[in-house]
């Protein structure tokens, strides 16, 4: 096996209580890096279509990638995917953790566990070592308990990998956590991880990662973290990280406030980056290997969480704060630790809260119905109705079912306003007047979540709502960098998307790790296959697919803005239909959004095509 993957996969039955270590076929390697790539490879060919997401066949899969655990910048970063509770379709979601550094060292790529433990349990791996212990204990406490319990046992370098009450409830927008505010996994990663009845992987490894020129390697690592921090950018990121987006947001009419009714919020200064930095910020913390780190560690001055910290990010306070509408950051922080303490997405939690408040707002709920004082603004209701969705009580267990199963259930209108594409909540961008943003929501792979495409920063650039085939081209290049490169290869995007680290040097990364001498064309054919495979995996779980499974919510196309610089702007349902047949055509795919079999061909794929053929008609 080629340097930079160690060359194993350790399989975990949780149900026979055995583990196995596999060889990676170093062909499956090149063709598919790891990470993204490798998990969905093990997802098409080994999960029966139609397999329950929350039964012990699941196939739950945590994976780095060549470059993952190097002495090269942002490298600790793991994908942990699944088939989604949440959306039925591919679920991933990416981590930075001590364990991404941890499991290469112990000498794997991956680890991928199926079946059911018959107690609650934890995945022990030292190095060779593999052990399946009780975690009988741990079972009902928090993620930041059960982290500090772990750490006493195993010492505060062990990688570990948590959930939390959410995930073992079996919350369907629950996240696997680690080290007390890194989070990943948002179509519902963390209720697999419960369903399987495990709380925790720990992984200590102490073994050199194979390298194919260390040498080089070393020298590339010293030149890259040095000129990471060159980059003009880099002080002002160290401030504030992802918080400075609230106030980018604010200014591009883009900050999702009052469930993405608005885009601009009055007290957005209130919950911004500035704000965080002035009055709640007393540390800094990031992943392992990176010299950017990005973790706003703040403190809560007032309420029931007075004086605890919490780390804060832009996703988290926007879908929390304006989204809910709150300006007071206390109570905002206060949401935001009971997520991470929880292992519930924050992301989701906001968005469900937020279509509860609308819902109440509009007489489709009373507030009897729902159980707490739901308003807009109210911080103490907001959390006492997260708890109830936590340990599914009351109106709580609808709400622990996503956003459209509870609309569904709800009815009487409500789904015009539960907002997320396939199943999963829309991540913090307003995209009224942003359609390319809203295409790259609507064609992510994993449903509305903008870690794929970024494309809102080209919008504010180059200007909002142009319907243009180059357009699409560019979203498809971003989706292929972030979403191909960056999660198979498995390492952190923001270098490169926050101050500039340079592309070309990824490649060279690469080739001093493993060998091959790839150049970006190379790498975005691997990208390529990897969106077509998990394109054909929601297609084989959907039974087929309809043009209506890549649009966005309604409620951008048919409810203007009424505040600020952009008011009356809504998105055009024409100029929509044009982008997304661009999309499908650019991809290979025919004008249901279905792979052609020439694609699959072209891309290497051909073995997909007897069993999608089962499903859908497949067009040349
Ligand atoms: C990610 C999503 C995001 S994206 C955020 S904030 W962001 C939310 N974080 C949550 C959290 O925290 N606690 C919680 N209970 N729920 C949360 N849900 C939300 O999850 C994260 C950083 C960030 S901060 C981003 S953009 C980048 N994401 C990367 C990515 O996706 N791939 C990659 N190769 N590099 C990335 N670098 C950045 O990592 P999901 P993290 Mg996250 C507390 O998990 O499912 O992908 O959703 O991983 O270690 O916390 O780092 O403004
Ligand atoms: Fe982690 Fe932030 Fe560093 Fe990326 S930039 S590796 S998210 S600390």
């Amino acid at each position: 096996m080629r340097g930079g993957w160690t060359g194993k996969i350790l399989r975990v039955d949780l149900s026979r209580g055995k583990s196995v270590v596999q060889d990676l076929d170093p062909k499956a390697a090149v063709e598919f890096l790891g990470g993204r790539g490798l998990a969905i490879k093990a997802l098409w060919e080994e999960l029966r279509p139609g397999t329950d997401p929350l039964s012990p066949d699941n196939l739950l899969i945590f994976a780095t990638g060549p470059l993952t655990g190097l002495t090269l910048p942002s490298s600790g970063k793991m994908v942990i995917a699944a088939k989604s509770p949440l959306t039925g379709g591919y679920g991933d979601g990416n981590i930075g953790t001590k364990a991404s550094v941890q499991l290469k060292k112990a000498g794997y790529d991956a680890v991928i566990v199926s079946g059911k433990a018959e107690e609650p349990s934890m995945i022990v791996i030292e190095d060779d070592n593999v052990e399946i212990k009780s975690a009988k204990d741990l079972w009902g406490v928090t993620t930041y308990k059960a982290q500090d319990e772990l750490e006493k046992e195993y010492g505060k370098n062990a990688g570990i990998l948590v959930i939390g009450p959410a995930g073992e409830n079996l919350v369907k927008i629950s996240v696997v956590t680690s080290e007390k505010g890194r989070a990943g996994g948002r179509p519902g990663m963390g209720a697999v991880m419960g369903s399987k009845n495990l709380k925790a992987l720990v992984v200590k490894g102490s073994k050199e990662i194979p390298l194919d020129n260390p040498k080089e390697l070393a020298r590339l690592g010293a030149e890259a973290y040095k000129d990471v921090k060159s980059k003009e950018a880099y002080d002002f990121w160290i401030r504030q990280g992802t918080m400075m987006t609230i106030e980018w947001a604010q200014e591009n009419s883009a900050l999702p406030t009052y469930n993405f009714n608005e885009a601009v919020f009055e007290g957005f200064d209130k919950i911004g980056g500035n704000a965080m930095e002035k009055i709640y910020k007393v540390s800094q913390k990031g992943c392992p290997n990176c010299n950017m780190p990005c973790g706003n560690i703040t403190e809560i001055k007032e309420g029931p969480s007075e004086g605890r910290t919490t780390e804060l990010d832009y996703e988290n306070v926007a879908m929390n704060g304006s989204n809910l509408g709150i300006d007071n950051m206390n109570w905002v922080m206060s949401l935001n630790l009971y997520s991470d303490e929880a292992g519930l997405d924050a992301i989701s939690m906001g968005s469900v809260l937020a279509f509860a408040t609308e819902a109440v707002e509009k007489g489709v709920l009373s507030k009897e119905e729902v159980g707490v004082n739901l308003e807009w603004g109210n911080g103490p209701a907001m959390l006492e109705l997260a708890k109830m969705i936590v340990n599914r009580e009351g109106f709580g267990d609808t709400l622990a079912e996503g956003v459209a199963r509870a609309a569904a259930k709800i009815g009487n209108g409500a789904e015009r306003f539960a907002m997320h594409i396939k199943g999963l909540e829309v991540s913090a961008y307003d995209c009224h007047a942003y359609l390319g943003m809203a295409l790259a929501y609507g064609t992510s792979p994993i449903g509305a979540h903008h870690k794929d495409a970024w494309f809102i920063s080209i919008e504010v650039r180059e200007g909002r709502g142009v319907a243009s085939k180059e357009r699409v081209e560019k979203l498809i290049w971003m989706q292929n960098t972030r979403g191909g490169f960056f999660e198979s290869s498995v390492t952190c995007r923001l270098p490169w998307v926050e101050v500039g680290f340079d592309l070309e040097w990824y490649p060279k990364f690469l080739k001093a790790a493993t060998g091959l001498d790839m150049t970006w064309e190379d790498l975005y054919i691997i990208s390529d296959r990897i969106y077509s495979l998990i394109r054909a995996f929601w297609i084989r779980e959907k039974g087929g697919w309809t043009r209506n499974m890549d649009y966005p919510p309604v409620k951008w196309f048919e409810q203007p803005l009424t505040k600020g610089p952009l008011a009356g702007t809504k998105l055009d349902r024409d100029s929509y239909n044009q982008m997304l047949d661009w999309y499908y055509e650019l991809r290979g795919w025919d004008s249901n959004g279905i792979p052609r079999k020439s694609t699959l061909r072209k891309l290497g794929l051909e073995y997909v095509i007897p069993e999608l053929e089962k499903v859908v008609s497949l067009s040349e």
